[in-house]
């Protein structure tokens, strides 16, 4: 028998989005891993391969709801957790400050969360957004799981040299950081085996 890849996708349902710090959100039962990064790093392209599904990205893309926290029950076992992009230079301000206060909400309100996947572009260094959620999160010890995306945009010699480099500045094993490909699948199986580790993880 082939080895089977890991986490598996059986099903998917969209739960709902909240959309306020102290909005609504589903009832928090089942273990949850939210996914996290500034706007446009690669999010709805990573969940989509790592899913195998567009429903994912079609839900989260649509108007009002990019800027939600969106629930996907996965496999009826867990959820994931769609947090709205930041420090997308074309929005207002107002819709920039708009973000904090909901991660913090959601993150206040999650007592089954079992971590955080933070993505970075592998290409860039981690803006002063990137770097103040990395520290409120480490602050709230929630497990991390940092992905470097766009990753074939990188010959051999540059990625290397990134991936040590990002993990130096972050004080991060390089193990703990997982290079990927939306474009290839690179590190496809390398997240969802991480994945599967915190969501095995108890609350
Ligand atoms: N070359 C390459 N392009 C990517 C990759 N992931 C995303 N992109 C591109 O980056 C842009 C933003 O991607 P998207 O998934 O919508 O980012 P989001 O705003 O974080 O959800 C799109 O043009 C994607 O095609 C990747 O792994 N490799
Ligand atoms: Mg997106």
């Amino acid at each position: 028998m082939a080895a089977s890849e890991p986490l598996v996708i059986r099903s998917l349902e969209f739960l709902g989005g909240m959309a306020k710090a102290d909005g609504w959100r589903p009832d928090a039962v089942l273990p949850e891993v939210a996914f996290a990064g500034r706007s446009n790093v690669g999010k709805s392209s990573l969940l989509n391969r790592l899913i195998h599904r567009k429903k994912f990205a079609r839900v989260s893309n649509t108007p009002g709801r990019t800027r939600e926290v969106n629930f996907f029950k996965v496999n009826d076992a867990f959820v994931f957790v769609d947090l709205p992009g930041y420090g997308y230079a074309r929005i207002s301000k107002a819709q920039r400050a708009e973000w904090k206060p909901l991660i913090e909400g959601y993150l206040s309100a999650s007592p089954q969360l079992r971590g955080i996947v933070q993505l970075l572009d592998a290409r860039h260094d981690p803006t002063a957004d990137d770097e103040g959620m990395l520290e409120f999160l480490s602050e709230l010890e929630i497990p991390t799981i940092v992905v470097l995306t766009k990753i074939d945009k990188l010959g051999a010699a540059e990625r290397a040299r990134r991936v040590h480099e990002i993990s130096v500045r972050l004080g991060l094993d390089a193990e703990q950081v997982v290079a990927f490909s939306a474009v290839t699948g690179e590190g496809r199986n390398e997240l969802a085996e991480a994945i599967e580790q915190l969501l095995a993880q108890p609350a």
